[in-house]
C-alpha cells in the first residue's frame, strides 16, 4: 500500500451549523428520517441549538429552500430529507427526478455540502426498512455524509 498524502474528513460536528430540510410529505416516515440525522449530529458533537429544522410540502420543493439556506451563509451543511414513495401515484418518477437533480445543482452551485436523504422507493415497506429499521436509517447517512464533506472541503 502507497503511503499518500491523504485528505480525510474527521466526523466531529462540533462548532458547526447545519440546515435539515424535511418534507412533510409522508411525514411519519420523514420524521423518523429527521431523528436520525439529529441524533447523529449530536453525538458527533453539535449543539442543538446549532441545528435548525426547515418544514417543505414535499420532495419537490426541497431544492428550492436548500438553495435559499446554502445561500444564507448561516450553515455550514444542509441535509434534506424525504420519502418519494411510487405506491400509485405517476407523481413518482416527476418528483425523483427533479429532487436528486435539484439538490446536486444546488450543491454545485452554492459550494454548500447538501445531504442527499430522500428515499426513493417502490413500496412503503421498504421506505419503512430505510428510515430507522432493518435497512438503517438514510437520515443519519446523509447527515454523516455531509459534515464529512464539510471537514474535507475545510483542507482543500
Ligand atoms: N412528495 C413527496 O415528498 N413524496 C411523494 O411520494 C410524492 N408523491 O408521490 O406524489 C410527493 N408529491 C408532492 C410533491 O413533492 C409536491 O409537494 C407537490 O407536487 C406540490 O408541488
Amino acid at each position: 500500500m502507497l503511503h499518500l498524502q491523504t485528505i480525510e474528513g474527521r466526523l466531529d460536528a462540533q462548532g458547526l451549523h447545519f440546515a435539515i430540510v424535511a418534507s412533510r410529505f409522508n411525514d411519519f416516515i420523514v420524521d423518523r428520517l429527521v431523528g436520525g440525522a439529529v441524533d447523529y449530529l449530536l453525538r458527533h458533537g453539535a449543539l442543538k441549538e446549532n441545528l435548525t429544522l426547515v418544514r417543505v410540502p414535499g420532495a419537490y420543493e426541497l431544492p428550492l429552500a436548500a438553495k435559499r439556506l446554502a445561500a444564507s451563509k448561516r450553515f455550514q451543511g444542509v441535509i434534506c430529507l424525504g420519502a418519494v414513495i411510487r405506491g400509485s401515484t405517476p407523481h413518482f418518477d416527476y418528483v425523483a427526478a427533479e429532487v436528486s437533480k435539484g439538490l446536486a445543482q444546488v450543491m454545485l452551485d452554492s459550494g454548500v455540502p447538501v445531504g442527499f436523504g430522500v428515499l426513493t422507493t417502490d413500496t412503503l415497506e421498504q421506505a419503512v426498512e430505510r428510515a430507522g429499521s432493518k435497512a438503517g436509517n438514510k437520515g443519519v447517512d446523509a447527515a454523516s455524509a455531509t459534515l464529512e464533506m464539510i471537514r474535507v472541503l475545510e483542507q482543500v
